[in-house]
C-alpha cells in the first residue's frame, strides 16, 4: 500500500506550517542572533530597530514574562541571551513586525556590544578544561585489563567524526495564536508537541492546559525537531503574549543552518584485542562528544553511543566511557541514529585497523565475532540475534567473496580507478533508552456514517507513520483505508506525548491504536450478535465492510452495524494507552533490558574511486534487512533508501565547517554538499531477512526509521579499501571522507 500522503504531496496540496491560512493581524518575528561564539553581552540597543517601518515590538531577555529557560534535561539554555553569549547564532533579540520582510530588515538594525571571550570549539579541549555537562557515563562487561594481557594482538587508535546538518526540507518554524482568556494555540513544526507545550508554558508562565500545540505534518525532522523546535515556538508564544496578536516565524534556510544544532561530532579513542583466531576478546573506547553550548539531548545521545559501541558483535570484555563536552557551538541534538552510528563507526574503525595490520579482510573479523542469541550486550540485555542469519542470507544472495574478487580483478586491470568493498552489519535497539518515554495514546472515533477518525501522539514527518496507523485501524475494523482518517497531532486530543523519535512511533502509537480499535470492535461484535439473533461472539469477524460468521459473509454491513450500535447507545469512541512491557534500565548498575527488541541487518557496499581526481561513486549497497514482517513494504523500502543515502552523505560529502572562532562556514547549500540524485548508489538491493521470530513490533513489523542509515557507514570503509588498493597508505579514520581528503591520501 502506498503512502496515504503521496497524492497530496505530489500535487503540492499537503499542508505544512507555512501553508496554514493566516489569521487577521498576524505579525512576523525575526531573530537577531549572536555574531560571536563566546562573550559578555554588555548591551543590546534596539532603538533603531524599533523605529523601523512596521515594527510593533522588539523583545529581549528581560521582557519574557515566564522563565527565560528552555532546557529540558539540564536548565542551561536561555530562550534569549542574557548577559552572555554561548555560540554564534544564539538568539539575542526578536523583532516583531507587520510583515516578514520588515521584521528581517529591522533585525539588521540591532546593535550589540559584546566583550569577546576565547571560544572552545573542540570536545577534547572542553574535556581537558573540565567542561562536562553531565558526569562521564560508563559501561563495563567482564574485565578488559586482564583480557588485554592475554590477547595475541592489540591495536590502538583514534577516530574523528564530524557533525551533520539535518537539512529537513521544511525549515524550523512556529505560529502562535491567542485564544480567549490569555491562552495560546501554537502550530509548530515539531517532532515533540508536548516538548513544545512545556517550553511554551515555561517562557509564558501559562499552565499546560492553557496551551494547545497542533502539528499537521513536518517536511522532515530527522531528529532536528525532537527538541529544537521549542525555541521558535517559545519565541512566537512570548511575542503573542506581549502583543496580543498571532505571531509567525518560519526560518530562512541560512538562519536555520546557523542557529540550530546538528549531529554531534565525536572524537574517540579505541583499543581492541584479538586472539589468534581473530576473536575480539577485549575492547576499550572513550568517546568525547561535542555537545555544543547547552545540554539539549546530548546525554541520552551519548548514552546511545555506549549502547551501540559494540555494534552487532559479541565482545566478552568491554570498557566504554563517554564524555559530554560543553563547547561554543550551537547545541548539537538528535539526528537519525541518536549517537548509535557514532559508536558503531568506532568499533568498525578498530576492526579495520586490526584487519589492515594482520593482513586479513575486515569481513573475516566481522563475521567471526557476530552476536549470537543468548550473548550479553555490555548493558546486560541478552540478545535475540539475527546478526548471523542476516550475514548468511546476505552472503548467500549477494556473495561477498565474489564481490571482492570482482573488485580485485577490476583493480588489477585499471590504471586510475580502484574499486573497494566493505561489509557493514548493523544492530540497533528499539525503544527510548529512558524507559518512561515508551508509552503512547490513541483516540479513535467511529462516526455514525461509519467513517473513522484517529488522533495519536505520532507526528508524520515523511516516514509514513500515519499510513501505518491507518492500516492498523483498517485491519482491525475490516475496512479499506479510505474509511480512515488520521488527524493532526494535538495536545488537547492526546496529552503527554513522547516525541516521534527512536524509530518507535509506529510501534507505540500503532499499538495504542490497535488497542482502541479492538475495544470498539468488541462492542460492535456484541451488537452484531444481538442483531443476528443471539449468536455468540466466537467466530464473528469484521472483514470487507461486512460481518462474517465462521468465515461466512452475512448481510450485515459495517455502516448499518455502526448506526445500530449508536442507536443502542453503545460507545463508538475509545482513548487507549500502550506502554512497552518488559523493559527497564538502571544507570546505578548500568545494566538492564532497555530495548523491546533489536533490528539487525548486513549490507555489502561497493565503490569506485577515481584515483586521479579523488572522486568516487557508490556502485551498490546490497543488504539483507530484518523487517520482522513488514506491514508496508513501499514505506519501509523508502525508509531504507532514504536512510542509506543520508548515511552515505554523512560518511562522504557532508562537511560541517566551523572556523576557529566558532562561526559556521558551511552555512548554505552552496558550501554544504548533500547527496543529490547523482550521488545515490547505482544499485540499492534489499533482501528481506527470513525469520519468524515474534517481537514487540506493531503487527511484527519492526521499526525501520533509523537503522538503515548505518548501512551507509560501509561506504567509508569501501572507499578506504579502494584508496589503499591504489597506493600504500593508511587513511585516518576521519569523517567525512570527502573527495578532497581522498585526493590528499592518494598524493599525500
Ligand atoms: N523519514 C522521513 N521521510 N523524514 C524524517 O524526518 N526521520 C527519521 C526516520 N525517517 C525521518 C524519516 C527519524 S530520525 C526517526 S526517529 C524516525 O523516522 C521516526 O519515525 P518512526 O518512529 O515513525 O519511524
Ligand atoms: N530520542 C530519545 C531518541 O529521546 N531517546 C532515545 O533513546 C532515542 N533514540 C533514538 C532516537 N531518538
Ligand atoms: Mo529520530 S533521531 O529519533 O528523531
Amino acid at each position: 500500500m502506498k503512502n496515504i500522503d503521496s497524492h497530496s504531496h505530489v500535487r503540492g496540496e499537503s499542508v505544512y506550517l507555512d501553508d496554514i491560512p493566516v489569521f487577521r493581524q498576524t505579525l512576523y518575528a525575526c531573530v537577531f542572533d549572536s555574531p560571536v561564539a563566546h562573550g559578555k553581552l554588555l548591551s543590546v540597543d534596539t532603538s533603531a530597530a524599533e523605529a523601523c517601518e512596521g515594527v510593533v515590538r522588539v523583545i529581549v531577555a528581560k521582557d519574557i514574562i515566564g522563565e527565560n529557560e528552555i532546557g529540558g534535561i539540564v536548565q542551561d539554555e536561555p530562550l534569549l541571551a542574557d548577559g552572555e553569549v554561548h555560540f554564534c547564532g544564539m538568539p539575542i533579540a526578536v523583532v516583531v513586525a507587520t510583515s516578514e520582510e520588515l521584521a528581517r530588515k529591522a533585525a539588521k538594525k540591532i546593535v550589540v556590544d559584546i566583550e569577546e571571550l576565547e571560544p572552545v570549539i573542540d570536545a577534547r579541549t572542553a574535556a581537558a578544561n573540565g567542561a562536562l555537562i553531565v558526569p562521564p557515563k560508563k559501561f563495563v562487561l567482564g574485565n578488559t585489563e586482564d583480557a588485554f594481557a592475554n590477547c595475541a594482538h592489540v591495536f590502538e587508535g583514534k577516530t574523528e567524526q564530524n557533525g551533520q546538518e539535518h537539512l529537513y526540507i521544511e525549515t524550523q518554524g512556529a505560529y502562535s495564536v491567542p485564544t480567549e482568556n490569555g491562552g495560546l494555540r501554537v502550530y509548530s513544526s515539531t517532532q515533540g508537541p508536548t516538548a513544545v507545550q512545556r517550553a511554551v508554558c515555561r517562557v509564558t508562565g501559562l499552565a499546560m492546559h492553557e496551551v494547545e500545540v497542533d502539528v499537521q505534518r513536518l517536511g522532515g525532522g530527522f531528529g532536528g525537531k525532537e527538541d529544537q523546535a521549542n525555541a521558535w515556538a517559545g519565541i512566537c508564544a512570548v511575542a503573542t503574549q506581549l502583543t496580543g496578536k498571532p505571531v509567525k516565524y518560519a526560518l530562512h534556510r541560512m538562519e536555520d543552518m546557523r542557529m540550530t544544532g546538528k549531529r554531534h561530532p565525536y572524537s574517540s579513542d579505541y583499543k581492541i584485542g584479538l586472539d589468534v583466531d581473530l576473536k575480539i576478546i577485549a575492547y576499550e573506547a572513550s568517546f568525547y562528544q561535542n555537545a555544543g553550548a547547552s545540554c539539549d539531548l546530548s546525554p541520552p545521545v551519548l548514552e546511545r553511543t555506549l549502547f551501540h559501541c559494540t555494534n552487532s558483535y559479541y565482545i566478552p570484555n568491554v570498557t566504554a566511557t563517554a564524555y559530554c563536552c560543553r563547547t561554543n557551538l550551537p547545541p548539537n541534538t538528535a539526528f537519525r541514529g541518536f549517537g548509535g552510528p557514532q559508536g558503531m563507526f568506532v568499533i568498525e574503525s578498530a576492526i579495520a585497523h586490526a584487519a589492515e595490520k594482520l593482513g586479513v579482510s575486515a569481513s573475516e573479523i566481522q563475521r567471526r565475532n557476530l552476536l549470537e542469541s543468548g550473548d550479553e550486550f555490555p548493558y546486560g540485555q541478552i540478545a535475540e540475534s539475527e546478526a548471523v542469519t542476516s550475514w548468511t542470507q546476505a552472503d548467500a544472495k549477494f556473495d561477498f567473496a565474489a564481490l571482492q574478487r570482482e573488485a580485485d580483478e577490476f583493480n588489477a586491470s585499471s590504471k586510475y580507478f580502484r574499486k573497494g568493498v566493505a561489509a557493514m552489519p548493523i544492530c540497533f535497539g528499539i525503544s527510548f533508552t529512558k524507559t518512561p518515554m515508551n508509552q503512547a495514546r490513541s483516540l479513535v472515533h467511529v462516526y455514525t456514517d461509519g467513517s473513522v477518525a484517529i488522533s495519536t501522539g505520532a507526528v508524520e514527518m515523511g516516514q509514513g507513520v500515519n499510513t501505518k496507523i491507518a492500516q492498523v485501524a483498517a485491519k482491525v475494523f475490516g475496512l479499506s483505508i479510505d474509511h480512515i482518517k488520521v488527524h493532526t497531532t494535538n495536545t488537547l486530543r492526546i496529552s503527554n506525548t513522547s516525541p516521534t523519535a527512536a524509530s518507535a512511533a509506529a510501534d507505540l502509537n500503532g499499538k495504542a491504536t490497535q488497542i482502541a480499535c479492538e475495544t470498539i470492535r468488541g462492542r460492535l461484535i456484541e451488537v452484531a450478535c444481538e442483531m443476528l439473533g443471539g449468536i455468540t461472539p466466537e467466530g464473528v469477524t469484521l472483514t470487507d465492510r461486512k460481518v462474517h460468521i465462521n468465515g461466512e459473509t452475512t448481510e450485515l454491513e459495517w455502516e448499518s452495524l455502526v448506526m445500530e450500535a449508536h442507536l443502542r447507545r453503545v460507545n463508538l469512541s475509545e482513548h487507549s494507552h500502550y506502554a512497552t512491557p518488559g523493559i527497564g534500565f538502571d544507570w546505578a548498575t548500568a545494566k538492564g533490558h532497555p530495548f523491546a527488541y533489536h533490528v539487525y541487518g548486513t549490507a555489502f557496499v561497493g565503490v569506485t574511486v577515481d584515483c586521479l581526481r579523488g572522486r568516487y561513486e557508490v556502485d551498490y549497497v546490497k543488504c539483507c534487512h530484518d523487517f520482522g514482517t513488514s506491514m508496508n513494504t513501499a514505506v519501509d523500502l523508502g525508509q531504507i533508501e532514504g536512510g542509506i543515502v543520508q548515511g552515505l552523505g554523512w560518511m562522504t560529502m557532508e562537511e560541517v565547517v566551523y572556523d576557529e572562532k566558532g562561526k559556521l562556514r558551511s552555512n548554505a547549500l552552496s558550501t554544504y554538499k548533500v547527496p543529490d540524485i547523482y550521488s545515490v548508489p547505482k544499485e540499492i538491493a534489499v533482501l528481506p531477512l527470513e525469520t519468524d521470530r515474534n517481537n514487540l513490533a506493531i503487527f511484527n513489523s519492526k521499526a525501520v526509521g533509523e537503522p538503515p542509515l548505518m548501512y551507509g557507514i560501509g561506504a567509508y570503509f569501501a572507499i578506504r579499501h579502494a584508496v589503499m588498493a591504489y597506493t600504500p597508505c593508511s587513511p585516518d579514520f576521519d569523517l567525512p571522507f570527502t573527495p578532497e581528503k581522498v585526493l590528499l591520501c592518494l598524493f599525500g
